[in-house]
């Protein structure tokens, strides 16, 4: 994985952050795939393995519901998809699991608000990995920053069948509403996004869109991602 210089890390106001370091960031979030077994028509490996080919720029691996796979089952497939994410500079970002990240060396961790706070993640993954949050307002956009956060994931857009307890559906006015008050931070849209409804979500200011049921639901996972890719080339 890429390493940047980084001054100043446990600074907390989010100025921290080089350019250097939010240019990066920035250009991992074009198309941010997020899934788990649960998510998927056929293998994890296979969607990821298509969904790279067609274009996919960051992974996170979110195994969660009533069917996730765990244990020995869950390291194990995580290894695996981390293994297809390093061969293909894809960086590998583990969801709400900060000790599967440490075990593995992943690149990251996302965490959504009401799972381990941001800055204790910051602390014990130190500077150089990359720690996503998700926030729902301008109110949690501006703690995720101050506890250290690379990027925010923000949503969920439009309404989706991916999350059981996600919160009610922010259109598009979350992300005019977080930009117009100045916040510059890395930021994908999250929620129900696909290729016919992903350019008001770049238009209104984020720098890629977070999907699973789009890349994962889809019969043909790859052609399906280089659809959504053009939108999201053609509209950033
Ligand atoms: N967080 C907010 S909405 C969501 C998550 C994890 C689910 C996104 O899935 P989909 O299938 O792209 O709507
Ligand atoms: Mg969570």
């Amino acid at each position: 994985m890429k390493q940047l210089p980084f001054s100043d890390p446990f600074s907390n106001d989010g100025k921290s952050h080089s350019a250097e370091r939010s240019h990066w960031i920035r250009s991992c979030l074009p198309l941010y795939l997020v899934m788990g077994s649960v998510n998927c028509k056929q293998s994890p490996v296979q969607v990821l393995e298509q969904a790279i080919a067609g274009g996919v720029t960051l992974f996170q691996y979110r195994e969660k519901g009533k069917q996730a796979l765990r244990g020995q089952e869950y390291v194990e497939l995580a290894r695996r998809l981390q293994d297809i994410c390093r061969n293909h500079k894809v960086p590998f970002i583990v969801n709400d699991d900060l000790e599967l990240a440490l075990t593995l060396d992943a690149d990251g961790v996302h965490v959504g608000q009401d799972d381990a706070p941001a800055d204790w993640i910051r602390q014990r993954l130190g500077p150089d990995k990359i720690v996503g949050v998700s926030a729902h307002s301008l109110v949690e956009a501006s703690r995720a920053i101050a506890a250290g956060a690379d990027y925010l994931g923000i949503g969920p857009i439009y309404p989706t069948l991916s999350k059981d307890d996600a919160e009610p559906v922010r259109g598009t006015e979350v992300i005019q509403h977080v930009r117009r008050s100045g916040l510059t931070i890395p930021l994908v849209g999250i929620g129900g996004i696909h290729e016919h409804n992903a350019a008001p979500v770049l238009r209104d200011g984020a720098d890629g869109v977070a999907v699973i049921s789009a890349i994962t639901a889809a019969d043909a996972p790859g052609e399906a991602t280089q659809r959504l890719k053009k939108t999201i080339i053609q509209n950033l």
